[in-house]
């Protein structure tokens, strides 16, 4: 693994909702440009930019209907390259979301796939005759019924995003084409997005009602695609990072053992649901962290995260978006920021944005929240209590407007957004936090200085205190020093775990510890 790669810290930009640049209430590349200052400021050196590429936006640019031109809506391919040479100007890295489990159905393949069954196209994608019962992810069958070549296609996300067909050889040497131009002009890696389903050998006996991804996920020859794609993009000096569905840590490591070359780290996607109706996050989490340091342990890299564009906002997920916001905003910081693996942030964890959530669903704008809430009403629940339902866990909650400051569309634009703004924008937003040297803001510059500074939070060994499930607690050591972090993750005072070693540790950052932690109190020692 390249040396950059373990001193990355990672920031997420949703572009939709980062900065618009030109007032039509998108935001854009030139928004994003506009922001490498204050990005540079709180300590970031590499950016992943969520799909800019050109799409109908069908699932808000994870449906490329062209992977070499960019989103008008975005700007041009002239501003992405402004933005990549600015970047390295400034010495930060710039990551792209490359899509290839599905394409658009307005991609040029499919236009031509859909039109014969025996043209070049025929076998780019997966047809079938009579399909069977597979669900798709966003609702509804993974088949759709396609006049033109009489046949029905699998999509395993929406309809208009259908299944990239991997064992057609033609087109994966124009996916590897593609990738290679995107890193002959620069870009410095990838994340690669739902790349668990690219083997569809498991489709024809999967029992009827199986979602696709069930079907497909984690099976032998999509590793052999991976592990053929990735030795290619490794040639190059860049960061690679998939976006997995690992049912247990074995399955992890299968993504991310250096011995597979495939990926040098994955962010493991957890439908948001599991998070949000869990019955105990503290001991969810703990158990996040102990799947971290069996990674650690085989060798592997991690990847930390709390956040992202297909979940809720850490702070009202785990933290307390109520009385204790800002002190649950630094505990959930100082745990994504002392782990081992590279540290990703969302756009906006940094000022504890926290969720959104919106009075009628035609105020949502995500596929994945009205597929839900159509659902619900077919099951019969009023359209009030079907809102409310699949409103907790829409990823739309983390998808609203950055907060720039207090004005109108919160400095994100002059014209009505696309979605929503967080109405908090008026407490919660960048330029008040930059004139406070208490707030979530400043700490997070701390805490990535400390993070940067320090080879062992970076790779040091961790061991995990065994203390009750409020308290996550643990060490990261190295031959120089050793980090002693206790973090109490809930909103009730909890005894302290009795640590004695601690006497003679120099406290970084928290309050000491004494007999009791304070409500998402936190404390950072080094000895
Ligand atoms: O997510 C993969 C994925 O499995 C989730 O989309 C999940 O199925 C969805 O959030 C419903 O809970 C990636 C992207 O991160 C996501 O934004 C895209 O919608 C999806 O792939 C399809 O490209
Ligand atoms: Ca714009």
């Amino acid at each position: 693994m390249n040396t950059w790669v373990k001193d990355a810290i990672v920031y997420q930009i949703y572009p939709r909702s980062f900065k618009d640049s030109n007032n039509d209430g998108i935001g854009d590349i030139n928004g994003v440009r506009s922001k490498l200052d204050y990005l540079q400021q709180l300590g970031i050196n590499t950016l992943w930019l969520s799909p800019v590429y050109d799409s109908p936006c069908d699932d808000n640019g994870y449906d490329i209907r062209n992977y070499q031109a960019i989103l008008a809506e975005f700007g041009t391919v002239q501003d992405f390259d402004l933005l990549l040479e600015e970047c390295h100007q400034r010495g930060m890295k710039l990551v792209m979301d490359l899509v290839i489990n599905h394409c658009s159905d307005e991609h040029e393949w499919f236009e031509q796939s859909k039109q014969s069954k025996t043209g070049p196209y025929a076998d780019y994608f997966y047809w079938a005759d009579e399909p069977n019962d597979l669900r798709s992810v966003f609702g509804g069958s993974a088949w759709e019924y396609c006049e033109s070549r009489q046949q029905f296609y699998l999509h395993t996300f929406s309809k208009k995003q259908p299944d990239l067909n991997w064992e057609c050889s033609v087109l994966v040497s124009e996916i590897e084409q593609m990738v290679d131009w995107w890193l002959d002009k620069g870009v410095d890696g990838f994340r690669v997005d739902a790349i668990s389903f690219l083997d569809k050998s498991g489709i024809e006996d999967a029992p009827n009602g199986t979602f696709a991804t069930e079907a497909c996920v984690n099976r032998p020859k999509g590793h052999a695609h991976l592990r053929k794609l990735m030795s290619k993009i490794h040639t190059r000096d860049v960061l690679s990072v998939g976006e997995i569905n690992a049912r247990d840590t074995g399955e992890l490591l299968d993504y991310v053992l250096p011995s597979r070359n495939e990926f040098q780290m994955a962010i493991v996607f957890t439908p948001p649901e599991i998070e949000v109706f869990h019955e105990n996050l503290n001991r969810y989490y703990k158990e996040q962290v102990k799947t971290r340091i069996e990674v650690q342990r085989q060798g592997a890299w991690n990847a930390n995260f709390l956040s992202n564009h297909d979940k809720p906002r850490q702070v009202s997920l785990y933290g307390d978006d109520g009385e204790f916001w800002l002190q649950s905003a630094k505990a959930l910081a100082v745990l994504n920021l002392t782990q081992h693996g590279t540290p990703y942030l969302y756009q906006g964890e940094e000022i504890g944005m926290t969720n959104c959530y919106f009075d009628e669903i035609s105020d949502y704008d995500d596929i994945d929240t009205v597929a839900k809430y159509q659902e619900q009403l077919e099951l019969g629940l009023s359209s009030d209590d079907a809102l409310a339902l699949v409103s907790k866990a829409s990823r739309d909650t983390s998808r609203t407007p950055m907060q720039w400051d207090d004005s109108t569309f919160a400095g994100f634009s002059e014209a009505t957004p696309w979605l929503k703004v967080n109405e908090n924008k008026s407490t919660i937003n960048v330029k008040a936090q930059q004139q406070d040297t208490e707030s979530i803001l400043h700490f997070y510059q701390q805490l990535i200085e400390l993070r940067l500074s320090s080879e062992t939070l970076k790779t040091g060994e961790t061991s995990l205190y065994d203390t009750e499930d409020a308290i996550i607690a643990y060490q990261r050591e190295s031959d120089s020093c050793t980090y002693s972090v206790i973090v109490n993750l809930s909103p009730a005072r909890v005894s302290a775990p009795n640590l004695p070693e601690l006497q003679s540790a120099e406290l970084l950052l928290g309050e000491e510890l004494n007999e009791s932690l304070a409500p998402y109190s936190f404390a950072i020692y080094k000895s």
